[in-house]
């Protein structure tokens, strides 16, 4: 199939899953355009010559307060489905990419387009609820030929903020787990931690909704209990902040800030837990490549980190904002040297056989076959 993805291509889950889908559709035989505002961060094109990207070039004019990223993303998008004669223009985060692709498709003449959104998150429940978007959100995901949602939960905070009905089929977040694996990378570990000492990690985008400030606060109490440091992977709004509470928490030499990594599976296997204290979060693609790298998870009881995360089995779901019943439960996997090696099995385990690159891949590829038979919505 010849296939179109356009993504956010920056340090985020979606852009993340939409270009290694890309990668991985690519590797098994079909052409893939990405059509992004720049090369996403993980696309490596060496090794394939069926992949393309389009730049879509964001044109300003001194007249526009903001410049219209999403109708030159369209125009573009339109260019690209003529030109290369697209099957289907995958588009990940609703807004306003479903948007573009559906002006994409009514300007484009003579092609035969189907268009398949991915929910991703805040795209529904915090962006696309809100009453500036919501009837652009709700028309696009509805004119879409297909939908498709991260998790069971988000499918059902979609139909219930939007009171949609149509189909969405939920498909899972994947990792490649030959690449996401456990190793002994003692020297490594030995750079951040002691011997005695537990890593723990956290990932993220630094935004409000990942209350990292609760991380540090769990953290605070788990190293009174255990010798522990904890590294914190990523940036964003909220990491100035942090390093405030950290200051004023007196663990500068125990929490230490990496920045933006981008081949995290070098560092995720020195972990010993993975902790993340979102109060949105509608997968949680992190905490899964952490689980196939065997590292369980202390996750909070929000959105689709349940799905992910099995609680007592592959780590543990603690109410959100609760900072004393995660601490209490991360202490209890890192003082229990059977519970530990139990869930760090478990981990791993569960991300082969259910999230595995090789099993979710040939999903959206049935999926795409499936939409491709339909009939067009509306046109
Ligand atoms: O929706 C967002 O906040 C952005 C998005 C991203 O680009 O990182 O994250 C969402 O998509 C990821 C990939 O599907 C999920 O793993 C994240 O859970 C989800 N984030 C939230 O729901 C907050």
């Amino acid at each position: 199939m010849k296939i179109g993805i356009t993504c956010y291509p920056g340090v985020g889950g979606s852009g993340i899953l939409a270009t290694e889908l890309g990668i991985t559709l690519a590797g098994r035989g079909h052409e893939i355009h990405f059509i992004t505002s720049s090369p996403p961060i993980r696309l490596t094109m060496d090794f394939y010559d069926n992949i393309y990207f389009h730049e879509a070039e964001v044109i300003n004019y001194p007249v526009f307060k903001y410049p219209p990223y999403s109708l030159c993303l369209a125009v573009k998008m339109a260019e690209v489905v003529e030109k290369f004669k697209l099957d289907i223009l995958h588009v990940h985060y609703a807004v306003p990419h479903a948007a573009s692709a559906y002006l994409a498709k009514k300007m484009c003449r003579n092609c035969n387009l189907k268009i398949v959104t991915t929910l991703h998150g805040t795209d529904v429940t915090l962006v696309g609820s809100q009453p500036g978007y919501l009837p652009l959100a709700r028309f696009s995901i509805n004119e879409s030929d297909g939908v498709t949602a991260v998790s069971k939960h988000l499918e059902e905070v979609t139909r219930s903020l939007f009171g949609i009905t149509r189909d969405i089929r939920v498909i899972y977040n994947f990792v490649d787990t030959t690449k996401f694996k456990p190793g002994i990378l003692t020297d490594r570990r030995r750079k951040f931690a002691d011997d005695n000492e537990k890593i723990l990690i956290h990932m993220s985008n630094f935004r409000p909704v990942k209350k990292i400030l609760n991380t540090i606060r769990v953290f605070e109490k788990i190293q009174r209990e255990i010798p522990a440091v904890l590294l914190m992977v990523g940036d964003g709004i909220q990491r100035y902040e942090a390093g405030q509470l950290v200051g004023e928490m007196n663990l500068q030499n125990r929490v230490k800030f990496l920045g933006k990594i981008e081949s995290v599976e070098h560092i995720l296997p020195i972990a010993d837990l993975f902790i993340i204290n979102s109060v949105k979060e509608s997968f949680g693609l992190a905490v899964l490549e952490a689980a196939a790298c065997g590292v369980p998870a202390v996750v909070t009881d929000i959105g689709g980190l349940p799905e992910v995360v099995i609680n007592g089995e592959t780590g543990f779901v603690t109410p959100a904002e609760d900072t004393s019943a995660m601490a209490k439960m991360a202490v209890e996997i890192l003082k229990n040297n059977e519970l530990y090696n139990k869930m760090k099995i478990n981990a791993r385990k569960r991300a082969v056989e259910k999230f595995d690159t090789n099993l979710i891949v040939p999903e959206y590829e049935r999926y795409y076959e499936k939409v491709r038979m339909m009939k067009n919505r509306g046109i």
